[in-house]
């Protein structure tokens, strides 16, 4: 079954001001099409890549639970990871709950999107799947791709960037009940070079996601963040590798 393809594009804008400072490009495709999405991809997203995620090199969690990889993901590619926990822990929610899982097996429509890979990050049946977007050069682009949202109805989804909010499942979805398994291709448009960014996706309910093969773009040459970060961002990636021996202890 082909699905049609979907796009939607939507500007948020500032109330007051009319100024508009982010945009979401939003595409819909289905499981058998990520071939085809990762070429629309590609030949879209043709700014500079900064820094990109795909997983591959983590340790997934079983189906069932067991030891692996799992949020908070600090110094990815594409900056650190967190999870807020909450919603309703369905049938596919594994040890810890609390937390998001790198997975590498398709269960319950959601899936690794990398050609040649296995693994992405499950939101693991929780509220939100956060990240800390940087890259260690300015960027004004972000792109990845979601599975399986909002395929249960009757769910909020938000996309909340830059400090605005993408009503995701009222604005694009229009509140319609989504395929298992669905594959969403995700554009943000940033108006200005940031050296981070806060980014959070969120869901209101037991409605598992994934993410896979985060992009960080930049519409100029990259730009590398100014001396200072990068000894944040040092402090920080220090932070996950305390944070992963506790772990490991
Ligand atoms: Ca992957
Ligand atoms: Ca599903
Ligand atoms: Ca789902």
């Amino acid at each position: 079954m082909i699905k049609k393809f979907a796009t939607v594009a939507v500007a948020a804008t500032l109330l007051g001001t009319g100024a508009s400072a982010a945009t979401l490009d939003w595409r819909a495709f289905d499981q058998s099409q990520v071939a085809s999405a990762t070429s629309y991809r590609d030949a879209r997203d043709t700014d500079h890549v900064v820094a990109f995620e795909d997983f591959e090199s983590y340790t997934p969690v079983p189906d069932g639970g067991g030891p692996g990889d799992v949020t908070p993901l600090t110094s990815t590619s594409v900056g650190d990871f967190t999870t807020t926990p909450g919603g309703r822990c369905g049938r596919s929610c594994d040890t810890p709950d609390d937390q998001s899982l790198i997975r590498n097996t398709s269960n319950y429509g959601r899936y690794n999107t990398t050609f040649g890979g296995s693994n992405w990050l499950d939101s693991n049946d929780n509220s939100a799947i956060n990240l800390a977007a940087a890259g260690g050069s300015m960027f004004d682009s972000i792109s990845f791709f979601l599975t399986d949202v909002d395929d249960v109805g009757r769910v909020a989804f938000e996309i909340n960037v830059a400090g605005e909010m993408f009503d995701v499942a009222e604005d694009i979805l229009r509140s319609s009940r989504q395929g298992d398994g669905d594959l969403f291709l995700v554009r943000i448009g940033l108006d200005r070079l940031v050296s981070s960014v806060d980014l959070s996706l969120f869901l209101d309910s037991g409605d598992g996601f994934g993410i896979d093969d985060v992009r960080l773009g930049s519409s100029v040459a990259p730009i590398p963040v100014p001396a200072s970060l990068p000894l944040l961002a040092g402090g920080l990636g220090l932070m996950g590798w305390i944070a992963r021996r506790r772990r490991k202890s």
